[in-house]
Parts: C-alpha cells; structure tokens; sequence
C-alpha cells in the first residue's frame, strides 16, 4: 500500500501504545466500504435504515455523554504558553503526550485499528494537506469517508517521504473524565481520545483543518476558517462570498439557499462549495481565492426542513449516517423536531428510549426526540446546490466576506465595513450566544472572534496580526460585511425572517461589491438606505426594518468597553491596527450629536 518508511514507523509505535488486535489500512473502495458497514450493523454501532427510502443510510448513537465538543478538555500544545494564547487551553506537549498516552495504553486490546489515510482539498492539489488517521471506531471510518478523501489515492499522492499530519484517535472508555483533545503543532500532529462525537473524533475537521491548519496558514502566508463558501449566479456570473458564523448559527444554511418567491424573477441562484471550512490565498490577480477542503457536511439536523433548508434535506437522502436522532422503529427511518412530516408513532429517542411527541419531564417541559446537536453526515456530491468548483484545485476568487452571530440586541441586519482593517476589528470583535454545538451555559454571549475562538491553533492577538498582514499584503481584497438573522423584538421574537430571505442582504452585499446599493453611513459602517434592500414578495410589520437595521450609538457605547476589555487579554499581542480601530470607532460614536 505504501513505502513511507515514517509513516509506517509512525503505525507500529501507535500500535505498540495501544495494543489492538489487528491493524488494517484503508484503501476507500466500494468492497471496503460495504465491509466495514456489515461489521458496523453486526456490533449495533449502526443500524441500517430502510434500503427504500433511505438507500446506504445508516442511524448511529454516541455516548450520552459524548453529544458535543468539548472545549474545556480541548488543548493546544506547545512549547512556549504564548503561543497557544489567551483564549486556548494550553499543555506542554511532553505532559500532553504523557497523559493522553496513559488512556491510550493498551485501550485498543480486542479491538481493530483502521489506517485512514486522509486529503484536505482534491488529492494532489498544492492546496491540499494530508492526514493519517489511527482510529478503532467503523463510525469514524465510514464517516471519513464521507467528510474528506481518503483511501489509496491519497498514499499514493503521500509518495514514500511525503509530510502528513499524524492523527491518533482512539474512544478507550468514553469516559468523559479520560477525554482530551490534544494539538501538536510544532510536531504535525493530534491526539484524541475519549470520544466518538464529530469535531472531536473526525480529525480531518475541526483539529486538522483548522486548528493545525491555521498554525500553518500563518507560517505559509494563507488563511483558514470557519467559513461557508457559496456562489451567487446570475446572468451567467457567479460571484462568491465566504461567511463565517459560530457553530449552529447558519453557515449549512446560507450556503444552500435557495431565493423566495419575491426574488425569483430576477433569476438567483446560489452554488454551494462548502458549508464550514474555508482555505484562502491570495491568486495571481491579486485576489483571494477559497478552497473547501471538506468533501462532505456534518451538518445539524433539527430544524432542518423543506422549508428552512431543501437542498440540504435533498442531500440526505442516500448514503448519509445520522447522529443521534429519532429512530423510526417501524418504518426504519429518521425524524428530528421542526424536520419533515409528522413525528413517528413508535419510535426510540436520541437516548434509545420509547419516545413519543408530547412526552414531557416531570416539569410539564417537552421531551425533546433528537438531540440539538444531532447531525447528518452526507457527500457535498450529493447537493442539488453543488458547486462545480468544488474539486477545482484553485478554489473560488472571493468578493464580499460576511461575519455574525447570534445576537438578540444591538447589531443590524448588516452593515459593510469602511476598510480591510476595520473589517478585521468588526470580524475580531464578533460576539454570539452560545449553542448546543459546544458544552457550557447555553445562550451566553461571548466574543468568538472570526467565528474562530474554539478553532484557531495559536495565540489569537498573532492571528488578529496575521489577518492584517494579508489585508496588506492582498491588492484586492474582498470587502468585509457583518450580519445578524438573530435580532429580536422586545417580545424576543426574531424580527428577521431568515433563512431564503437572506438572499435579500446578499444581494445588497453584491451590489456594494459592484460600486451600487445604495447606503447610509453611521459610526460603525454602511448599512442598507431606506428601500435599498429589494423586499419584493415579503411584507413585514410596520416599523420592522427600522428595528433591524437600527444603530443605537449609547448602545454602541457600551458595547465598546466590552471590546476594550476583550482586547486586554491580548496584551501587547494586539496589533496596533486595531487598536486604531477602536479609537476611531470610539471617536465616531463620540461625534453623534445625542
Ligand atoms: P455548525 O455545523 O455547527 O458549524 O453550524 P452552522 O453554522 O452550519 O449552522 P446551521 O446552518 O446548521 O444552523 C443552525 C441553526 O440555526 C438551525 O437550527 C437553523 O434552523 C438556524 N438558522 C439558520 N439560519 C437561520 C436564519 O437565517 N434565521 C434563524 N432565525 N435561524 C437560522
Ligand atoms: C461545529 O461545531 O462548528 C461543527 C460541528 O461544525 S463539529 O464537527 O462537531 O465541530
Ligand atoms: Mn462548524
């Protein structure tokens, strides 16, 4: 299969530390495939759903104690704490080996070790790293092979002394108590064991693609993020438009609308290339051109609907697995609350109980089937909306970049940014209430700058520093956009449609990109003039666009020290750019007559 001496070296130590019963490398063909997913039904890891309606779609369960990630056992280490930053949890790498390697030890015995070896971005492209993932879990594999591509293509392209990054993933006891998630940049390589749950247990992701990745950007000269691309066509162009928003706030979404009713006259349509991770460099034109190195969405499935997302629900029609959802015990199918149809009449929960719509807790609360974080693994292939650029090695050049989050208050619908490096401070002082995606108090606010607080490799005043850099050194950057869908009324209802409706301020964002639309100034950017947004076919309440475009500068105000505060942490690490940022915003909000 391969004649990587390292890479191989690398296996039998792994091997060694874990002591499973048997090796056994991946190649990615078809026969494999259905042999792992025999093995998979006959342990109960999966179960095979209804060949009819569901073809090669499979329901798995994760440990009730093992539905998210978890950013409290996630860790960078490196040799200097600087380097990992204010916001990372942080280990030495010599104590990180030895604490995972004592729950590593032995923790594969009866077990078998698959090989996967891995590519972000299409095999063979200068884009693309490679990855080798040790695993004992057939879901980890299976979902590999949907989320990145994988097999003997990549050992091939790998060569005999190729860099790779080395992944070691084992679930030992599940015990969330013996869980850790360890980063090694300066030795390529991660370390996860404890848990079989995405982010944490698909290495190519989260810790590959953008944990290690960003370490990497930031040497080589390029971006990683959090990031949805997608392509808005018509008239036979194609724009495209990277945005990143927190985890569970609407990237899956955006990156497959589909236009309402009211637009569909002027001929929209929106191309998906990916859904969470975007790689950016700059092309020979001096712009910035995107990649998705992901070759399948892991995408969340309540609320998912063939109102709120069709093409996404088209997508999982066929050889998808589903994460702990309802499970349909009498048709064999899947369901999930605000999904499609009716609840199912008999039917087990996420947990595997009998569950029926309208149980409630001993509180009167709901029974909730699905949990909120449960999840549809399917091909990017498989998307109605699919890009034709999603293999193309040089990626999408890139006009307009939108940032937001989940905000109850203060931010607008959208506003564009004066410059590069006010873009970066908008970007870097974005804050979103927090979602089933991550442990911790659900709905707080917190900063999660670029979307990237849980994901970025290195110490984060760096990476604001880094973000500069490229501006600079970029002759034609995008120009950079903020959004909130989250913004409620004072009955905390939201006051924006979302969802297609989107479409509305994409289509403004593309127009300030072409010198047109229309806009007002305020202290923190242009927002969209009185009747600039074409709201054709969508009537809202009296007085609602005023709500959501509203620039409340004494609010504004207070949320400046917050950013004031937020930056200390940065110490010196803050470059001085955005620093300026906040003076000038400081200076503009002053100079509102009250
Ligand atoms: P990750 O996969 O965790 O990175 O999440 P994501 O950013 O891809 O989020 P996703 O598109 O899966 O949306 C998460 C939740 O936000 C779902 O419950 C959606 O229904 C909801 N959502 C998405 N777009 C909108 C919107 O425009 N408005 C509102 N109100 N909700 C939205
Ligand atoms: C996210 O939480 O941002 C996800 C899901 O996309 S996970 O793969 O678990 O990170
Ligand atoms: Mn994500």
């Amino acid at each position: 299969m391969t004649d990587h001496a390292k890479l191989k070296a690398w296996v039998d130590d792994m091997a060694q530390l874990c002591q499973p019963d048997e090796v056994v490398w991946l190649d990615g063909s078809e026969q494999e495939r259905k042999k792992l997913e025999d093995e998979a039904v006959t342990t109960g890891e999966l179960l095979r759903l209804n060949e009819e309606k569901l073809p090669g779609c499979f329901y798995h369960r994760t440990d009730p104690k093992d539905v998210a990630r978890v950013e409290n056992l996630t860790f960078i280490c490196t040799s200097k704490e600087e380097d990992a930053g204010p916001t990372n949890n942080w280990m030495k790498p010599s104590e990180g080996y030895a604490k995972a390697s004592e729950i590593f030890k032995d923790s594969m015995k009866g077990r078998t070790m698959y090989v996967i070896p891995f590519s972000m971005g299409p095999v063979g492209s200068s884009f693309s790293k490679i990855g080798v993932q040790l695993t004992d879990s057939i879901y980890v594999c299976l979902s590999m092979r949907i989320m990145t591509r994988m097999g003997q293509t990549v050992l091939d392209a790998l060569g005999s002394d190729g860099e790779f990054t080395k992944c070691l993933h084992g679930k030992a006891d599940l015990n969330p108590e013996r869980r850790l998630i360890l980063h090694f940049p300066e030795d390529n390589a991660i370390w996860s064991v404890g848990s079989g749950y995405g982010g944490n247990a698909l290495l190519g992701k989260k810790c590959l693609s953008l944990r290690i990745a960003s370490w990497l950007a930031k040497q080589e000269g390029w971006l990683a993020e959090h990031m949805l691309i997608l392509g808005l066509e018509k008239d036979g162009k194609t724009r495209y438009i990277t945005a990143a928003f927190p985890s569970a706030c609407g990237k899956t979404n955006l990156a497959m609308l589909i236009p309402p009713e009211g637009l569909k006259h002027k001929g929209y349509k929106i191309t998906t290339v990916g859904d969470d991770i975007a790689w950016l460099r700059q092309g020979p034109d001096g712009r910035l051109w995107a990649v998705n190195p992901e070759n399948g969405f892991f995408g969340v499935a309540p609320g998912t609907n063939s109102k709120s997302n069709p093409n996404a629900l088209a997508t999982a029609q066929k050889n998808t697995i589903f994460t702990n959802v309802v499970f349909d015990t009498e048709h064999k199918t899947v369901w999930w609350e605000d999904g499609e149809g009716e609840a199912p009449k008999q039917a087990l929960d996420w947990l595997g109980r009998p569950w029926k719509e309208g149980i409630t807790y001993e509180d009167g609360k709901p029974v909730k089937g699905a949990h909120p974080n449960s999840r549809f693994t399917s091909p990017i292939s498989q998307c109605p909306a699919a890009s034709n650029k999603i293999d193309d090695p040089k990626g999408v050049p890139i006009d307009a970049m939108i940032f937001g989050g989940r905000r109850a208050r203060l931010a607008p619908l959208v506003y564009e940014t004066l410059s590069w490096d006010h873009g970066v401070y908008a970007a870097a002082t974005v804050a979103s209430e927090r979602t089933a995606a991550q442990y911790g108090k659900q709905g707080e606010v917190r900063r999660d700058p670029m979307a990237m607080l849980p994901f970025c490799g290195y110490n984060m005043g760096d990476y604001f520093a880094h973000w500069i850099k490229m501006g600079k050194k970029t002759p034609k950057p995008p120009k950079i956009f903020h959004v909130n869908w989250f913004r409620r009324d004072k009955d905390n209802k939201f006051l924006w449609p979302g969802f297609g409706e989107n479409l509305r301020v994409l289509e403004w964002v593309i127009e300030r990109c072409e010198g047109k639309g229309e806009a007002e100034e305020t202290p923190i950017g242009f927002v969209p003039k009185k009747g600039a947004l074409d709201m054709t076919g969508l009537d809202l309440p009296e007085g609602t666009m005023e709500q959501v475009l509203e620039v409340n500068p004494e609010e504004w105000k207070a949320e400046l020290e917050d950013h004031k505060k937020f930056f200390e942490k940065f110490g010196s690490k803050l470059p001085k750019e955005l620093r300026e940022q906040l003076t000038a915003l400081e200076e503009r909000l002053a100079a509102v007559p009250a």
